[in-house]
């Protein structure tokens, strides 16, 4: 018979009835019992009223001691007929000093120190182990302990006293010994036949939660773009328009002085676009100035003195930084009539032909702030970084020299990460160049610094990934996707 049965049966012959006690009966579960007692509430078919009770249990010290013998026991045990130093015996068990003052205090034993050294004795040829058998007996539920013993084994941590939340039972209003089939739907046929009008139909539960919708969620790159996106936002930066994967070589290189032989301008490094595989729409009188720049110098430098080829600037390609995107914002900005300070941001993918391994592939996301203002210095590029990884946790950074051909100076970025207990790399930064930004048409007196990280790096990190895979592609495990917590950089 179906548990819920045979409480409503239990039920018929008493008017109340606790569901511990049901459980005990039944030698169920008291959950399963309760769990059975709710469904028939619904259906009106019982009343249960909380209760409380009380039940002693032993603690697991309890349970040891009923199933090794009390301390004092066996303590008493380890004493030879000869008799053992003190502090050996001491050594026997680990609750021999709980042991050895509660079989003193009981009589069991005595201390010899006739030899010098104090020797414990047997003073009792046997002994009865109450303790042990007392939390036997609690062990089964017989709870005959006066008051006065059970306090002490409270007090000795043997025993500890549990409140227990239960339901009390009565018949409902629509109380039965067998519970009607309840109709969950009402079909076509009931209405045809008229049976509607003799069946039950289950109450509505507007309590019951509706089923979780099924929906998408979000990778946890865009909750870590997002979070980039909040902190460039929150710091005054505008968003760079990044919706151009194929570029020019032009604005990739030749806007940022990079010279057409540099070695990341080579097929293995770059991604070249065959079809179209060139663009021809340049501002020519910028892209003249660009040109003998590189070829012949000015603004104070003497360029790189090579023959620069506007086939070059024509090749179309992925673009590999997002920093193209920033010489097509500041030549924008050239164009103004009157100069106004800028701060602007790009998060977005790139593409490298680069050796695959476990942390890079061929495209990446970066992470770029432009700052363009009057006067800017290396110590402004300094304070910005600070300010920008401070809100991504790190407060300790570390800069190294490093070269850029549109940066100078340049530096790589180091900080102190707290969770991996070493200090790594976070990005790169730099100076743009006059050379880069003199052509462009921007005051002689505005300086423009940036830095640049990646997406997938701190991704990896705060996910605790160690291959990129796992973060995109086809071997992404969607259930990742679906649970990984929100993102908190500074977290
Ligand atoms: O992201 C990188 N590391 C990083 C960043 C944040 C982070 O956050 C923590 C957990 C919370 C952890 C790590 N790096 C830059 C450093 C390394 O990972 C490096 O091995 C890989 N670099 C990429 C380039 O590799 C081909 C990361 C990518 C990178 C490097 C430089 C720039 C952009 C991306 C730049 C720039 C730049 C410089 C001057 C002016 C304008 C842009």
């Amino acid at each position: 018979m179906e548990l819920n049965e045979r409480i409503l049966h239990y039920l018929e012959k008493s008017d109340k009835v606790d569901t511990l006690k049901l459980a005990s009966e039944f030698g169920e579960d008291h959950q399963k019992v309760v769990g059975a007692v709710k469904s028939l509430e619904a259906l009106d078919m019982v009343i249960s009223e909380a209760a409380k009770s009380t039940k002693w249990e032993l603690t697991e010290e309890g349970k040891l001691v009923a199933d090794k013998g009390s301390h004092e026991a066996v303590l008493y045990k380890s004493v030879p007929e000869s008799g053992i130093p003190q502090a050996e015996l001491m050594k026997t068990s680990p609750n021999a000093k709980v042991g050895f003052s509660k079989a003193m205090s009981s009589g069991w034993i005595l201390i010899d120190k006739s030899g010098g050294a104090p020797i414990v004795k047997r003073k009792v040829a046997a002994i009865t182990d109450v303790v042990q058998d007392h939390l036997n007996e609690v062990k089964k539920g017989l709870d005959t302990l006066p008051d006065n013993v059970r306090n002490d084994y409270k007090k000795r941590k043997l025993l500890q006293e549990i409140t227990i939340k239960s339901f009390l039972l009565s018949k409902g209003p629509q109380f039965a010994t067998s519970i009607k089939k309840l109709e969950t739907d009402l079909t076509s046929e009931m209405l045809l036949t008229g049976s509607w009008k003799t069946l039950d139909f289950k109450p509505y539960n507007f309590d019951a939660l509706g089923q979780p919708p099924e929906c998408g969620h979000l990778h946890p790159l865009l909750k870590v773009r997002s979070e980039f996106r909040e902190i460039f936002l929150e710091m005054g930066f505008t968003e760079m328009p990044t919706n151009k994967y194929v570029e020019s070589s032009f604005w990739n290189f030749d806007a940022l002085y990079q010279p057409q032989q540099h070695p990341a301008r080579d097929a293995h490094d770059t991604f070249f676009v065959s079809s179209p595989a060139t663009c021809t729409q340049f501002p020519m009188v910028y892209l003249e100035k660009v040109k003998k720049v590189h070829s012949e110098g000015g603004y104070g430098s003497q360029g790189y003195r090579y023959d620069w080829k506007i086939e070059e600037a024509q090749k179309n390609l992925l673009r590999t930084h997002t920093t193209a995107v920033s010489a097509r914002m500041l030549y924008h900005l050239a164009q103004q009539k009157e100069f106004t300070p800028q701060k602007y941001f790009s998060i977005d993918k790139v593409f490298r032909n680069e050796t695959l391994d476990a942390t890079h592939l061929a495209e990446f996301h970066q992470v770029e702030g432009v700052i363009a203002a009057r006067g800017l210095g290396l110590a402004d590029l300094i304070a910005v970084l600070d300010a920008f990884f401070q809100r991504l946790g790190f407060n300790r950074l570390q800069f190294k020299p490093a070269y850029n051909p549109y940066t100078e100076p340049s530096m790589e970025i180091f900080a102190f990460h707290e969770g991996l207990g070493k200090w790594i790399e976070i990005g790169n930064s730099g100076v743009f160049r006059p050379e880069m930004l003199l052509p462009m048409g921007l005051p002689e007196d505005v300086n423009v610094i940036a830095w640049g990280l990646s997406l997938e790096r701190p991704t990896m990190i705060k996910y605790g990934l160690n291959n990129i895979r796992d973060l995109v592609g086809p071997r992404v495990d969607l259930q990742m996707v679906h649970t990984n917590p929100i993102c908190r950089l500074n977290k």
